[in-house]
């Protein structure tokens, strides 16, 4: 099995859409379509996976202006959480015989027969946001995403430094068989090896919304450890925000009593921070937009583009987020 994230480094090397998928039907057609110079949009289909958090929100904003912005046709899906929702959405889009078909994928798994189709189709994909777990990585163009195990890794590494290497930790973990949950509890144990006086007692899923990071937060909290807790991992803000509720209920005070580290850095997390209640976020930026549509555009233009896009992030910390939160922008 082979995986986009961990095949990054060595397939750097540039991939043209001619080579990768031997065909040239699908790509933008420069040729005047109707009416005097008209030229034919390019037409992009998007399945984005729903909209569990602000990130999500974020994401599909940005990609909506950009692709607005470029004068493409964009086609777009919502699959609501649901892998199926999502496999039925790329098949319509080989049924609408779109130039490029980009996709953030809710899982890792599953991806195999559907992204044959597409090759079969002759359309070219391109991943956004998520990595996926595939026999043969020509099954997709290129995928554009974070790191996810070096935030994990990022969030280990601000939380040894604020406890001085002693803490015990509980985990809110993202949606079950995602890509972000699996790298960024992978990266995070990674950072706290060594660290021996770290210890996580209970890791369990969030599912990257507030409301169920209240709730499995609040469980936590009530269990026979929960006076044990010093400190909290989300993978990701939203979880954090809905864990500070719970914290607060249960008569604590987050980010004091509860040392409190998520990734994202959405502005609801500088409001958070602003009041003292998180410590800190690792930055996960949403704004794919205008990397997916450079990579579209060079695909339509039978460009080489190349295997793996890394998006950058820095990690921000309480006491700057008064200054920082000025220029967020999602
Ligand atoms: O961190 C979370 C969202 O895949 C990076 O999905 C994304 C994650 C993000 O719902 O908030």
């Amino acid at each position: 099995m082979k995986r986009a994230t961990r095949r990054s480094v060595l397939l750097l090397a540039a991939a043209t859409v001619a080579f990768a998928f031997g065909c040239e039907k699908k790509a933008a057609d420069p040729t005047p379509a109707s009416g005097e110079g008209a030229t034919k949009k390019l037409r992009l289909a998007f399945s984005q996976i729903g909209a569990e958090s602000d990130w999500r929100k974020a994401n599909t904003e940005s990609i909506k202006a950009e692709a607005a912005a470029r004068g493409f046709d964009l086609v777009f899906s919502d699959a609501q959480q649901k892998q199926e929702n999502q496999i039925k959405a790329l098949r319509s889009f080989i049924a609408q015989g779109v130039d490029v078909i980009a996709f953030s994928p809710v899982v890792e798994t599953g991806w195999e027969p559907v992204l044959k189709e597409i090759k079969a189709a002759g359309i070219p994909v391109v991943l956004t946001d998520r990595a996926v777990e595939v026999s043969t990585d020509d099954l997709y163009v290129t995928f554009i995403g974070a790191d996810f195990v070096e935030e994990g890794r990022r969030a280990a590494a601000w939380l040894a430094g604020a406890t001085g290497g002693k803490a015990v930790v509980v985990e809110l973990q993202g949606t079950p068989g995602s890509a972000p949950a699996i790298d960024r509890k992978r990266g995070f144990e990674e950072g706290i090896k060594a660290h021996p006086e770290i210890k996580v007692i209970k890791s369990q899923s969030g599912e990257f919304t507030r409301a169920k990071g209240r709730e499995v937060m609040e469980s936590f909290l009530k269990s026979p450890e929960g006076k044990q807790i010093t400190a909290l991992y989300a993978h990701n803000d939203d979880m954090a925000l809905g864990a500070i509720q719970a914290i607060e209920e249960a008569g604590l005070k987050p980010g004091v009593d509860i040392k409190i580290v998520s990734i994202d850095a959405v502005k609801a997390a500088f409001e958070a921070m602003v009041a003292g209640k998180l410590n800190c976020t690792v930055e996960c930026s949403p704004l794919l937009g205008p990397q997916l549509c450079d990579a579209v555009e060079a695909i339509a233009a039978k460009k080489p583009v190349e295997k793996r896009i890394v998006t950058n992030a820095a990690v921000f910390e309480q006491a700057n987020a008064a200054k920082d939160i000025t220029t967020r922008k999602y």
